[in-house]
Parts: C-alpha cells; structure tokens; sequence
C-alpha cells in the first residue's frame, strides 16, 4: 500500500449529493442497490470518476439509466465516459459479512447485521467516494428476515415499514444531514430498546433508545442516564442541542475499539454500554459515562462538522476528547473529585501517549503521512490532541472558549474543514487573547511531534523580596530538525516553606491577591520575575498539567513534601508524591541506592493516608507507585526485570510499613448500603481494594493467612464487582495460594457474561509474574473453550493484557514472550488487520531494551516483517518499529 501525504490533498473531482441504498441482507450473500446523484466538482479538471471499493462483487452499473463501461483497479472502481454534467448512477453489488472477519465495513455478530465505516469501511459495503469531505444525504431500504432480524435501524428518522413476502420486511430511514460515508450505519437484529423520550431547553421532544440482546435490558439503565446528561450538558455549556428526532445507540459483542458516533445511530462495544453493580467495576461505570459522553458530543463536533481529510482527525477526535473530559469533570461536585480525574486523565496521557511520541510511531497531532490511517487513531491524535484543545482554552478562558466554539459552528456547520480553521475560529473570537497572539507559534502543536521539555530554575532575592524563575524549553527528540519553539501555557503557584500561598505577581503589574497564575512561554527561553515575595519560595509549575510536557524544576525532597502538603493544586500535590517515589525507584534501578525506603518517604505516605482532610480516590492516587511503564520512560536502557523487582519490593515495604494503616483505612472506609457509581464512594472502593492488596501482600510475606482469607471471603460474597475485582486482585496480587480456588469461583458465577469472563482472562494475564507462572497460564488460556481469537475484547483481555499491561510476564529473558507475541500477531493479522496492528504496537519501544531482550525482540519483529502475506497494517507498525 502506498504512503498517503497530506501535502497530496486534492478536492474530488466529483460529488456525491444523495444516495438511496437498499440492502437484501442475508448472511452469505447481501444484494446492496446504491444509486447516487452526482454532480461534477467543476472547479477541479474533469476526470475519470474513480470509486473506492474493497472484497465486493460487482453485478452492474447503469449511469442515467445507461449501462456504462468501467474497469478495475486495484481498490477501485474506474469510469471513463460518463455524461456530460450531472447525472445519477446506479451500481449494483454484493458482500458477505458473515466473512467479513475484519470487522469493518457490514459484518455479523451474534446472528445479527453491523457495521463499522469509519475511516475507510463504507467501501466494503458498496462502491463510493469514501473520503470525509464528499458528504450526501442518505436513504436507506433494509430487507430481511423479520423472525431474524425483526429490529432494522439506520441513521436518522424511521419513514416508512413494513411487511415482505416470504417472511421478510423492510425498513426505510433518512437522514436529513448530509454526511460523509463514514458515518453511515446499519443494524439488523433480534435486540431490544430501553426508551426514553427528553424534551430540550428548546422544548424539541425527542426518543432516546439503547438496543441491547434479550437479556441485557437491565444493564442499560446506566448508559442512558449517561446519554440523557450528555444531552442536558451540551446544550448547557455549548448551546448545541440535539437535532434529530430519534437518537439510538446499540451495543455489539464483537467490536474492534469502544464505539462509533455514526449519525443518530451510536454503535458501541457491549463494555461501554452493559452494567450492573454486580458485574460492572467503578472504572467500568466512568467509562461507559464517558464513552456515551464522547460519542454523542461528536453529533456536533464531527458530525455537524467534520474533517476535510483523514490528516485532520483530530479535529474531531482531539476537540470531542477534551469535551468528554470537561463533560466527566462537571458531573462531579467536588473540586477534588475534578482533580482526580483529571489526574487519571493525565497518568493515561503519560502512560500511553508520552512513549508513542518517543518512539518509532512518534507523528504529529495532524499527521503529515500514513500507510493505513486506521493505524493513526492513537493517543497522539486522540489524547494529546485533547491537550491541545485544552491549552487553547487554557489561553482564551473558559468563556472565551465557548464563544470560539459557537463561532465555529456559525462558520463551518454542514462544512468538511481543517485543524487550522478550528485554531482559527477560537482565536478570532478572542481577539484580544494570548491564543490570537501567539496563533501561528501556538499551532506547531498541530505540526511538530515529540513531547517538549521544559526546564525551571528560580531564584530568591531577599533584598528586593522578588522570585526570578527562568524557563527553557526544548523540542523532544522526534521533533525533527529545525524544530520551532511551543507556545506553552504554565499555570504557576509560590508556596512559603511553612505552607503559605505566597501571592503571585510580576513586577509592573497592579497588585492582586491572587495565588495562582498563567504564565506563556512563546520562546526558547524566557524570565518571569514576581515581586513582593516575603519568603523563598518553592515554585508549583505547570498546575492542573497546563502543557503536555515533561517538566524538570529541579525541586529536591524537602521542596516536593512542601508541595505534597500545602499544595492547593492539588495535581501537583498528586504529583509531588508520584516524584518523591519515582525518585526512590529510579535511585534503587540504577543501583545508586538500596531499595530500601527511606522514613521520610514512609511518613510522608502515612500522613497522606490517614489525612481528614483528603478524599480517598485522591489518596489512592498518591499511594499508588508510578506504573512500571512510566518508569521505564524515564530510561535509556530499560531492564524490565528489574524495575519490575524494585517497585514490587517498594510496594512490599509501603504494605509492610504502613501495616497498621492499611487496617486501619480497610476497617473505616467500606461502603455500606446500595452500591452508587460516584466519586465518593468509588473513591472509598479504590483505597480499600487497595489497602487490601496491600494487607495480602504483607501477610503473604509473613505466612500469615488471615487477610487472604479474608480477601477469599470478599470474592465470594462480595456485593459489587468492584468489591469482588478488587479481592481477586489482592490474591493474584500477593501469590497467595487461595488465588487458584477464587478463580474457579469467580468465573462459576459469571460462565454466562462475557464481559465479566474478559475480566477473568486479563486478571489472570497482568497479574504480578513470579518464575513464569503467569506465562505459563497465559499459553494455557489459549486453550481454554471461553478464548477465542476472533472477539476483539476476548483477545485484548488475554494477549493485550499480557503483552502490555504485564512488561515482567512479557519480557523474558529467553524471549518467549516476543516469540508468543509474533504468533499471535501473524494468527490475528489473517483475521483481523486492525487489532493485528494494534497488538504490534507493544513492541514500539523495543530499542529502549537492554540485552538480551533488545536482540530477542529485535528477531520477533524481523520473524512477523518477514511474513509474506501480512497485511498493510501491520507491516506499517513493524517497519516503523525496525525502520
Ligand atoms: N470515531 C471512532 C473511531 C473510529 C476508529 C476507526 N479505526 C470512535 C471515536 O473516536 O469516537
Ligand atoms: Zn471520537
């Protein structure tokens, strides 16, 4: 497959202006009848009209009625002599989804009809201009089976239904909003609906439906209260209301990513829509919230407006991101339940998108080239994307913002448009804003790649009582030459040793009380200078994470206790705990230091556990050591084995240490009464799952069997999944040998929901590995009659979950978890191109190893490059990781 330019983009010779489909579905063999009105793009020079089109077969094409003679190209459909000026064109095709493995474009599941357009599956439906900016208005006749598939949905409002001969019938639906082909939907199924009608501000009515199996109908009732709050939010903080008269979402069990935002019809992996308390975590129930949120705030941002090309994606993905972030933060109340999710959000970015953007996939938020575009849905486009929005609001304010927003739509509603016009439209409405000053330094964001350091160094003037802090940045390393410096926005506080928040003016300003304050690095470097500063201070920059980038200030222990105890930032309170240990850890790596923990640090922990004043969720954020993966970022050469040895070791000190607290916190914190999805008590969950895990781990160590008696107990009759995860975690967690019966039990009680027996795969496939246990499970559970290679989740929860969420089970010294690695991406890549790729990314990093795992991963990749027949996919991601 080629390599795609965005420099390359051209508009298309043609438009396509409407579409009626009519679909005979039928498993094998599903007749599609396309008819297109067309009219010449006569701005551009006339051509020949070239169709996309994949794995379909062909039985006529009739331009005005006319048979019209075409020819094949590899991927396309080629018409030479059409007529002069605009004209209509029939095509006449079938496919056959229950082949259709890939899981994109119309394929079965379940026994019933879906499908996945987006960024490039309409083509496997039928013969199109299947690019994002030829946008049409869509007609769609389904026919099947009414016994079935006696439910036929697809995008907009329903116009017309009813019955077939020979036990078939049909359903009509159109959909007044032009779209591109990427958002076209279909489903066919037995399924049923959890309705809810919701009048709007406006005072429109409207239907809400998530259409489930049989059977599942009472795990909804939580995705619609997500749906009906996303409604409420956005016309609330957006002013974008609901614009279509029906609005569904319907969940699937096979399903390549989370969901899919196709025009007033939502299909979303079952995990973002099924949930009880009895078989749904915490972390569950905040995702479906989320997952609703984004997919339906993408009606308007992606929809209403939608991308001009697929270098463009993050003008939707990265804009709809930060608005499910801002939607998850209102919902709560508190302050700092705000904080901890943005928390959360930031240890995801750091975690994921942090190492993309060092690595061999590194790219742009607006990539400039690609060989398959499904491999650029990634944390870069999505979450750091997200970032970049958030920067802008950051720099133009919160109303400020909303003002940009609605002057966006005022602009390029109905329109196909570019991350430029997005930057565009916020900063010209705020004119007077650091954004619209710095516009075209801020939008290297858009086009430089790699994660910018920025270095602080302060200093304290007694005399004249002011805080000089210099600020440097540098472009991260895959920047490319000739990098440009970032406009970066830094919000900073002052804080006296003793705790006080010191003001935070600079000189020539009028003075203000206030204590916290942006500061824009537009340049290389740059000094800020605040007076009236009574006491040295220690500097808490870049609060609430306002760049994405990685901060070096130079802080030492005393400095960072200061702010893990007075910080009233309280990410960077989070954040002063996180460096306080990943000091430890990287001391103990490197072998500067025994990885024996110091009392201070001890302390420091205990205080921050039994506080009265912190919310649990926060405290168990700060309890919580930095994540393996993170801690090899930090790294040149990256011995997983051993950073693996010392935060176990670490962790087995804090649980040994703190055993009394630990007790304390799992005796005063349990949730009584009905179980609730909120912060407050999900919180409560968290530090007692944890204080558990780290009673077992204690315990273990010291023969005693109480706790994971206990532990056993909870597993077994425990209230919610939260409760009952969390125990069997604490099992897996600790070795302790009642983690093999817990497992028997765990999955007798749920042998009938998936979604719970994925959760059993990938407990048992990232728990703690100890002389190749886990390993040796690992290979064992692909055998088991539950796995199966071809369900998405079922294969992420197993070989995902192993490969990347278990670096010390997957980095072995002989290199069978790379050779397991390349069997099971080749097994895949047969199947399923897009988790093929997916699955190859673990192996981003590899150059970062140290011997002998880097020549062992090296000969694993080399082995899956070799494979004649892999698919482009996934022959992008391992080139890019060899290349
Ligand atoms: N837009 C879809 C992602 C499509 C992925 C295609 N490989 C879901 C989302 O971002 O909301
Ligand atoms: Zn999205």
């Amino acid at each position: 497959a080629p390599l795609v330019r965005r420099e390359d983009y051209a508009p298309p010779p043609f438009w396509i202006r409407t579409v009626e489909l009519t679909f005979d579905l039928d498993p094998a063999k599903t007749m599609v009848i396309n008819r297109m009105t067309v009219e010449r793009n006569r701005a551009v020079p006339a051509g020949p009209l070239r169709l996309h089109g994949e794995e379909l077969n062909l039985t006529r094409v009739l331009a005005d009625g006319q048979s019209v003679s075409f020819r094949h190209e590899p991927g396309f459909l080629v018409i030479d002599n059409l007529p002069e000026g605009d004209f209509t064109l029939e095509i006449r095709n079938t496919c056959c989804p229950e082949k259709n493995t890939q899981l994109s474009g119309l394929y079965t599941s379940g026994g019933g009809f879906f499908t996945q357009c987006e960024a490039e599956g309409f083509r496997r439906i039928t013969y199109f201009l299947d690019r994002p900016d030829v946008m049409a208005v869509y007609t769609v006749t389904l026919r099947a089976s009414q016994a079935q598939y006696p439910v036929l949905l697809s995008n907009g409002n329903l116009v017309e239904q009813g019955e077939l001969e020979g036990g078939r019938h049909f359903a009509k639906w159109h959909d007044p909003f032009p779209k591109p082909s990427y958002l076209f939907a279909l489903v066919a199924a037995d399924l049923v609906a959890r309705e809810q009608h919701i009048r709007t501000r406006s005072g429109s009515e409207h239907l809400l439906q998530v259409w489930v199996r049989r059977g599942d109908l009472d795990k909804t009732e939580h995705a619609m209260n997500s749906l009906v709050a996303s409604v409420v939010w956005d016309e609330a903080r957006f002013k974008l209301p609901l614009d279509l008269e029906r609005f569904m979402i319907v969940a699937v069990g096979d399903f390549n990513m989370g969901a899919m935002e196709n025009k007033g019809l939502n299909i979303f992996n079952t995990k973002y829509v099924l949930a009880t308390p009895a078989t749904a975590t915490d972390t569950d129930y905040f995702g479906i919230e989320s997952v609703v949120g984004h997919e339906y705030f993408h009606n308007w941002t992606g929809n209403r407006v939608t991308c001009r090309d697929w270098f463009q994606l993050s003008l939707k993905e990265g804009l709809t991101v930060f608005r499910d972030q801002e939607f998850s933060m209102d919902m709560v109340e508190s302050a700092s339940a705000r904080a901890v999710k943005r928390i959360e959000d930031v240890r995801g970015l750091r975690q994921v998108q942090f190492p993309e953007d060092a690595g061999p996939m590194a790219h742009p938020v607006r990539p400039d080239s690609y060989v398959e575009i499904n491999n650029f849905y990634t944390a870069t486009v999505y979450e750091k994307g997200g970032e970049v929005v958030r920067m802008m609001q950051t720099l133009v304010g919160r109303d400020g913002f909303a003002r940009g927003m609605t002057l966006y739509f005022e602009r390029h509603d109905g329109q196909a448009v570019t991350c430029d016009d997005f930057a565009q439209a916020i900063a010209d409405a705020n004119a007077e804003s650091e954004l619209a000053r710095t516009l075209p330094g801020f939008k290297r964001w858009y086009a430089q790649a790699g994660t910018p350091r920025v270095t602080a160094r302060g200093r304290y003037d007694a005399p004249t009582r002011t805080y000089t802090l210099g600020l440097e940045q540098a472009p991260g390393p895959t920047a490319g030459p000739g990098a440009e410096p970032f406009v970066i926005p830094i919000t900073v506080g002052l804080i006296g040793r003793s705790g006080r928040a010191l003001p935070v003016e600079l000189e020539d300003e009028t003075p203000s009380s206030a204590t916290s304050r942006l500061l824009v690095l537009d340049e290389a470097k740059a000094f800020f200078t605040f007076v009236n500063v009574d006491e040295p201070p220690v500097p808490s920059l870049l609060r609430g994470f306002s760049a994405p980038v990685v901060l070096s200030d130079g802080l030492g222990d005393d400095e960072l206790l200061v702010l893990l105890n007075h910080d009233s930032d309280p990410f960077n309170r989070w954040e002063a705990g996180q460096r306080l240990a990943l000091a430890r850890i990287l001391a103990a790596v490197a072998g500067d230091a025994p990885d024996t923990l110091d009392s201070a640090f001890v302390d420091a922990m205990r205080r921050v556990l039994r506080s009265p004043e912190l919310d649990a969720a926060f405290k168990e954020l700060v309890l919580t050591l930095p994540s393996e993966i993170y801690v090899a970022e930090q790294l040149e050469r990256v011995d997983p084995q051993r950073i693996h040895a010392v935060r176990e070791s670490m962790k087995a000190q804090l649980a040994g240490a703190l055993r009394a607290d630990w007790e304390w916190a799992y005796d005063t914190l349990q949730v009584t009464g009905a179980y609730r999805p909120d912060p407050v008590d999900a919180g409560r969950r968290a530090l007692v799952n944890l204080a558990l895990s780290m009673l077992c781990i204690d315990a273990v160590a010291r023969g005693d069997e109480a706790w994971p008696g206990r532990a056993y107990q909870r597993v077994k009759d425990a209230s919610n999944m939260t409760d009952r995860q969390g125990a069997l975690g604490a099992l897996l967690g600790s070795h302790a040998a009642l983690a093999k019966p817990a497992l028997e039990r765990f999955h007798a009680l749920f042998a009938n929901e998936p979604l719970v027996i994925d959760k059993w795969f990938s407990m048992q496939a990232s728990a703690p590995e100890r002389d190749g246990e886990v390993f040796g499970a690992v290979k064992r559970l692909l055998h088991h009659p539950d796995f199966s290679l071809a369900n998405p989740n079922r294969a992420r929860s197993l070989i995902g979950a192993f490969c990347m969420g278990n670096p010390a089970g997957f980095h072995r010294a002989d290199g069978a978890g790379y050779a397991f690695w390349a069997d099971r991406v080749l097994e895949l890549d047969a199947m399923n191109r897009q988790l093929a790729a997916r699955m190859a990314r673990v192996m981003d990093r590899w150059k970062q190893l140290a011997e002998p795992y880097r020549g062992l991963a090296e000969a694993a990749l080399r082995r899956v490059a070799a494979h004649p027949t892999l698919s482009s996919d996934t022959r992008e991601i391992v080139g890019r990781a060899l290349g």
